[in-house]
């Protein structure tokens, strides 16, 4: 239906793109994460790792942060539009789709997804380059979950 050969490529070329900021991301997130379990045990937190290897295998055996994929609202893009989005690109089933969609398009914002950092990005950024591309102004966010 809003699949075209032209739309595919573009998408797939603005995807090989973002794939470069996406391993940024990743490095400055992990980065992070390191300096976190890095200062705890600095500071004699509880976990107390004694040495380099601690650090490691904490980082190792740490559960996944979880990051919310969000699908804003807005006045131009077509509910239909939205209800194929989340059929596409996250699996839901056309009653899960609508319902996400009305919420969304009722409360301002809502959750098409949940999943590891990677895979949000990627989402979130393959929806907002599909959206531009079928010129809707539909836009998705990546948010940790709480
Ligand atoms: N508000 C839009 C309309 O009335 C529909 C819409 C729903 C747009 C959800 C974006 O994420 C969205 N056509």
């Amino acid at each position: 239906m809003y699949k075209n050969k032209e739309q595919l490529m573009s998408n797939k070329l603005s995807i090989k793109m973002n794939l470069q900021k996406t391993k940024k991301l990743n490095f400055l997130y992990l980065s992070n994460q390191i300096k976190t379990l890095v200062s705890q045990s600095d500071s004699g937190s509880k976990n107390h790792p004694d040495s380099d290897l601690d650090v490691l295998d904490q980082i190792e055996t740490q559960e996944p942060s979880l990051y919310k994929v969000l699908i804003l609202n807005d006045d131009y893009t077509p509910m239909d539009f939205v209800v194929y989005v989340l059929k596409t690109f996250f699996k839901h089933d056309d009653i899960s789709a609508e319902k996400i969609m009305m919420d969304v398009h009722k409360q301002g914002s809502g959750v098409a997804g949940v999943y590891t950092f990677e895979v949000a990005e990627t989402k979130s950024m393959q929806v907002n380059q599909f959206a531009k591309s079928n010129k809707y102004p539909l836009k998705s966010i990546v948010e940790e979950e709480a």
